[in-house]
């Protein structure tokens, strides 16, 4: 792209249709157009994205989707999809597409297919996680392993932790599954308390290999291990994933019980490789495939559907409208779903790290708004606690409320409870209460003229913010891997309309460095400059351990 995107002719057609619909009420729009609620609803399978709860009219689509021909949109996604290295900072293809190629065409990066290679891993991943479930990988005392332990952060840590979370109905009845990723040490004592050496299977992952937190823990949960069972042990009860198998060795662990991953996968892409083994150990092989299979589906549509109806898209224009044009600078997950509640967090890495990005592809600094600020938290725990200001605060957040229709624990009224709450929070959202309103049911329910009045306002809502409700049947491996799928393509179109590296992270690798260069000084065997105020903290610090 020659220009930047906020001085191209779509975005600047879509300013000028901000300033003359920014007040536009969605209640008014609802009133004047009985079909808007089908007009703008898109299916997938079982998923439904309904977006008609946004500020937007037929030409705030049409415009957005000028964007989408302005960006090349069409021609990036061939791109992604056909293993152009579009990772430009890192020259690297972005292929976590290919991890769920169920339909196994061809995929080239520097001329090889990479497909044989990744159906290598996956059947690798199918025989270990098998013989581990079945009993016939056990551990040095011939115990049957039960406890999987999962030792890697970031990207190597929340994709297996949100999803085994989602997927618990799914976990194998005598196995449970752990989780250390920070480096603080509670969080391996955590788990030390909970496990029996003999059971405890470790699972290593690290892309690199080299990431201080997950070597630290990895080398305390070995040492735990060889106290209590020896060090032949090792290889019973520990096992890597990487792309680093020289690392790997030299920890210790035999390359036989790698299992390999690319650099053409980033963390935060990364559950549908080898890094999922921790997944598919607990859902077994079967349910781990068809999340992959979910995941295809969404990348198909994504790939193949025109914009209007395609719902990664749909989703991404619709927050670009709000960063960009609003000046909304935070985007709220809300899954009404308890095994859903990590999603917000494993969503925030995704978005946040990929787009969280000031300088375009083009090599300048940007001078306009990129990725939002996201956050969020299960519903309806969320509604006791932020919700306050999403409803009355003075920021106004647009949300996905994320529905499941079906929960796996029918027990009594529950789920109906539930999804009650989620619909009655899009609507209140989008409705509000006007003052008037507020006065007459406060006179209503006999509050005297005096209290009415001290009370109307404090009980009004100004409305008219916006919501996305995204349906789907059940929490399954399927929808998952849809979800989270619909989810990156999400990232990667705003990313490309934003020109911006969506697939690098150079501020994670800056704090990487940085606690390595203070360490040395904390344990006394080093001293550099530092501002005063680190200088001093790290005095203060060694007084007090003293
Ligand atoms: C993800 C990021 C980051 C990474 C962790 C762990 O996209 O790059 O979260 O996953 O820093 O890195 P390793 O897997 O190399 O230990």
């Amino acid at each position: 792209m020659n220009k930047p995107i906020n001085k191209t002719h779509a975005w600047k057609k879509l300013a000028s249709h901000y300033r003359w619909h920014k007040n536009d009420e969605m209640k008014d729009l609802f009133a004047k157009d009985k079909t808007r609620s089908s007009k703008y609803t898109i299916n997938l399978g079982n998923l439904y994205l309904d977006y008609s709860k946004n500020k937007i009219n037929e030409k705030t689509i049409r415009y957005l989707l000028d964007l989408t021909k302005e960006v090349k949109l069409k021609e990036k996604i061939e791109a992604m999809f056909s293993g152009a290295k579009i990772n430009q900072t890192e020259n690297r293809s972005v292929l976590h597409v290919a991890l769920r190629n169920r339909s196994n065409t061809p995929i080239y990066v520097d001329g090889q297919d990479i497909m044989p290679d990744i159906n290598g891993v996956l059947n690798k991943i199918k025989k270990f996680t098998e013989a581990v479930r079945f009993g016939d990988f056990r551990g040095a005392t011939g115990k049957k392993l039960t406890n999987i332990v999962n030792i890697g952060i970031g990207g190597s840590d929340l994709g297996p932790f949100m999803a085994t979370a989602a997927l618990k109905e799914y976990w194998a009845k005598d196995m449970k599954c752990y989780f250390i990723s920070n480096i603080d040490g509670s969080a391996c004592e955590d788990v030390f308390a909970e496990v029996d050496p003999e059971t405890t299977l470790f699972v290593v992952v690290s892309k690199t290999f080299t990431t201080i937190e997950t070597l630290t823990n990895a080398h305390t949960c070995r040492k735990w291990l060889v106290d209590a069972l020896g060090e032949p042990a090792v290889a019973k009860h520990f096992v890597a994933v990487s792309t680093n198998a020289e690392e790997v060795s030299k920890f210790g662990i035999n390359t036989d019980n790698m299992f390999e991953f690319w650099n053409f996968v980033g963390g935060r892409y990364s559950m549908w490789s080898a890094v999922g083994l921790s997944i598919a150990l607990m859902i077994g092989m079967d349910n781990f495939e068809k999340m992959l299979d979910g995941a295809h589906e969404m990348d198909m549509h994504f790939k193949n559907t025109d914009f209007e109806h395609n719902i990664p898209v749909i989703l991404a224009l619709l927050g670009v409208w709000y960063n960009n044009f609003f000046g909304y600078r935070e985007q709220g997950i809300i899954p009404y779903d308890q095994d859903l509640r990590f999603l917000p967090k494993y969503l925030q890495q995704l978005d946040m790290e990929s787009n969280g990005k000031s300088v375009d592809l083009n090599n300048n600094f940007i001078k306009y708004e990129t990725g939002p600020i996201l956050f969020g938290g299960a519903g309806t725990d969320v509604q006791h606690s932020f919700f306050q200001l999403l409803h009355q605060g003075t920021k106004i957040v647009p949300l996905d409320l994320i529905v499941p229709a079906i929960s796996h624990n029918e027990i009594g009224e529950h789920h109906e409870i539930l999804i009650a709450n989620a619909l009655a929070q899009g609507e209140a959202l989008m409705r509000g209460k006007t003052v008037k309103e507020a006065a007459e049911e406060l006179t209503k329910a006999g509050k005297s003229k005096e209290e009415v009045n001290r009370l109307k306002k404090y009980k009004s809502f100004a409305g008219n913010r916006p919501t996305n409700t995204i349906i789907i049947r059940k929490v399954d491996p399927y929808m998952l891997g849809m979800l989270v799928a619909m989810y990156e393509h999400k990232v990667f179109v705003q990313g490309i309309i934003w020109n911006i590296n969506s697939f690098d992270q150079m501020g994670v690798e800056l704090g990487k460095q940085m606690a390595l260069s203070i360490l040395p000084e904390l344990q006394g065997h080093a001293h550099i400059e530092h501002d005063s105020s680190t200088g001093n903290l790290i005095a203060i610090i060694k007084k007090i351990r003293k």
